[in-house]
């Protein structure tokens, strides 16, 4: 049994004899500041929005017993039937050749390892998947560094004939100041149900203007470990249709992302198998570009969510330039014997 993810500070993580019950997760801050931990951890180099915390802890715990390895530079732990990973790969160990970039090379060989690892542990299918790397929206190579990393991506799962459309898993693409691609994820025995937003050209569906090859990823996937059942809403933005809306108005982006979440939240509950999922029970992870939208991004959720929703407020870059945001979101529910 997983449970949704705990937020600690450095001060709280558990010790060593506790941390077997950790199946893996996130840590936020500077890079001075983030302690190392004993599960596969990744390391997310962004501020903490609005927060005198220099770091943060995100843990997925697990009732069941771990089992622990390292291949091919992934760290995992796998409890129960579900994998966690994370695999850091720096864009300098990768030649450029011709039109392809380091960026792309190393996304392609990153999701191949990933791949691989997954068919050898016999849990070969990812429900979700946290893509981080530096300047996303810088160019090299005639194109924008986020669209070189779309090609890579696509390529992989092209390579290993795992499809770029349909159930493809939920994900997120963010960008960071600095460091390596850093990816983690999440994959289980059984596939997870796909969903897409009515509101939304599935993301596999963009037309070329948004580069050359589509994202590989759905809007949300309902992932079923055994007993359980997770909702992954994907990284969530003011896009409707394929385009930006209200560019350069961040408390406008963020109703519309709340819009854009509800409407995927009613698509998966058509699907779940517990009861419904509502947007007070989620739990959510916010990017936001600028630090000085954050005073309105915080009171647009606050009209929506409440004053009490799990909320941690990430600094980090958006895959377009015009996005001023983006929000993501999880929660569990048991299913009934
Ligand atoms: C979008 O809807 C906004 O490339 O994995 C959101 C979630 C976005 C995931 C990805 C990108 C990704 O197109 C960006």
């Amino acid at each position: 049994m997983l449970e949704l993810p705990t937020r600690l500070s450095p001060a709280d993580l558990p010790d060593a004899d506790a941390a077997g019950s950790v199946l893996g997760g996130a840590g936020f801050g500077r890079p001075e500041s983030v302690v190392v931990p004993a599960w596969p951890e990744q390391s997310i180099f962004a501020p903490l929005a609005g927060s005198t915390a220099s770091s943060l802890h995100e843990l997925w715990r697990t009732a069941d017993p771990c089992l622990a390895g390292h291949a091919q530079g992934i760290a995992w732990r796998r409890a129960g039937g579900v994998l966690y990973g994370v695999i850091e790969l720096a864009e300098a160990g990768f030649s450029g050749t011709g039109e392809r970039s380091p960026l792309q090379a190393a996304s392609q060989e990153a999701y191949a390892r990933i791949f691989r690892l997954l068919d050898a542990q016999g849990l070969p299918h990812l429900w979700r998947v946290w893509n981080y790397f530096a300047d996303i929206n810088g160019e090299s190579h005639g194109l924008e560094r986020y669209r070189q990393f779309n090609i890579g991506r696509q390529d992989a799962f092209l390579e290993f004939a795992r499809g770029a459309t349909g159930n493809v898993p939920a994900a997120c693409a963010i960008g960071l100041a600095g460091g390596p691609l850093s990816i983690a994820f999440m994959a289980g025995a059984q596939p997870a149900t796909a969903i897409e937003n009515p509101r939304q050209v599935s993301a596999y569906d963009y037309p070329t203007d948004y580069g050359p090859r589509s994202p590989t990823f759905s809007r949300a996937a309902l992932a079923c470990p055994p007993a359980q059942e997770i909702l992954f809403v994907s990284g969530t933005a003011s896009i409707v249709g394929h385009r930006t809306v209200h560019a350069g108005d961040a408390a406008a982006q963020c109703r519309e992302v709340l819009a854009n979440i509800a409407a995927v939240v009613d698509a998966a509950n058509r699907r779940c198998r517990s009861g419904p999922f509502t947007l007070g029970e989620l739990s959510y992870r916010v990017y936001v570009r600028h630090e000085a939208d954050l005073g309105r991004v915080r009171e647009a959720l606050a009209a929506r969510l409440g004053p009490a929703a799990d909320i941690v407020f990430v600094q980090a870059d958006i895959c377009r330039a015009d996005l001023l945001l983006e929000i993501e979101a999880t929660a569990i529910h048991a299913l009934a014997g």
